[in-house]
């Protein structure tokens, strides 16, 4: 094997060819068994991939070279061990779990609707910069205003999402509600939040309030699961009401 050209230092001060061959020899049987197909040169380069760089010895001037390739080790010291356990094809690793996902973080895409009509599902004439129509923002510029026509009417906006299991989710908004309707006790225009088919709650034309109010609900009970979050507002056949949303969070913890 004296033609693949390593030299291999067995014991202190011992250095060349006759003392290294039979090493050599040892470790380029290994290779070969692995690699039945493999030329002589194969064998170089795998051996020279798996040599062990080794710089001279500081006490031994005989020695010449760089830390690479020197008088001394040539291109290193095989390693017979690595040579054919990383020449050899490998189990691929387990693939590493997922892990438990991050429970934490916001989950709604345009939550304050400042990137204007989209993510969410909405219909015509909710999503917008109402400002100068007497129903502004919570924050930024844009918001999303449901109803306020007084005529029967019909508005919806929704976006689905997904609650990682093992996390809790709260669902918080900013809610304004004005309306013409001067009852203190008959529910005449209603807003529902829904999470898929269950109603989670309903407020009304009795929930009318200067500004905004924070509202929060806890949807941990929807762990696991990706679900649909819809509002729906609907307006009876006279006095508007208006139900505006802005500022919309769904947080996971
Ligand atoms: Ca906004
Ligand atoms: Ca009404």
């Amino acid at each position: 094997m004296a033609h693949l050209g390593y030299h291999v230092l067995l014991g202190s001060g011992t250095n060349g060819t006759s003392m290294a061959s039979p090493h050599l020899a040892g470790v380029a049987a290994l290779l070969a068994s692995v690699y039945p197909t493999a030329t002589p040169a194969d064998l170089r380069a795998k051996l020279a991939a798996q040599a062990d760089d080794l710089a001279c010895p500081t006490s031994d001037t005989r020695c010449t070279g760089t830390t690479a390739k020197n008088s001394f080790y040539s291109e290193g010291r095989v390693d017979a061990y690595e040579a054919v356990s990383t020449s050899s094809p490998s189990p691929s690793p387990p693939a590493s779990p997922t892990g438990s996902p991050t429970c934490s973080g916001q989950q709604f895409g345009n939550p304050g609707f400042e990137s204007g009509n989209t993510v969410w599902t909405a219909s015509s004439g909710v999503i917008g910069q109402w400002g100068s129509s007497g129903e502004p923002a919570h924050g930024g510029t844009w918001d999303a205003w449901l109803d306020g026509y007084g005529s029967t009417r019909t508005d919806t906006l929704s976006q689905s999402v997904t609650i990682p299991a093992g996390c809790k989710a709260t669902l918080t908004c900013y809610l304004h509600i004005d309306t013409a309707e001067t009852t203190s006790s008959t529910q005449y225009d209603k807003l529902t939040l829904a999470v898929g088919s269950t109603t989670l709650a309903t407020l009304s034309n009795l929930n009318k309030a200067s500004g905004y109010t924070l509202r929060s609900y806890d949807l941990s009970s929807y762990t696991g699961q990706t679900v649909t979050i819809k509002f729906t507002g609907v307006e009876d056949g006279s006095l508007q009401t208006s139900f505006v949303l802005d500022d919309t969070s769904l947080t996971l913890s």
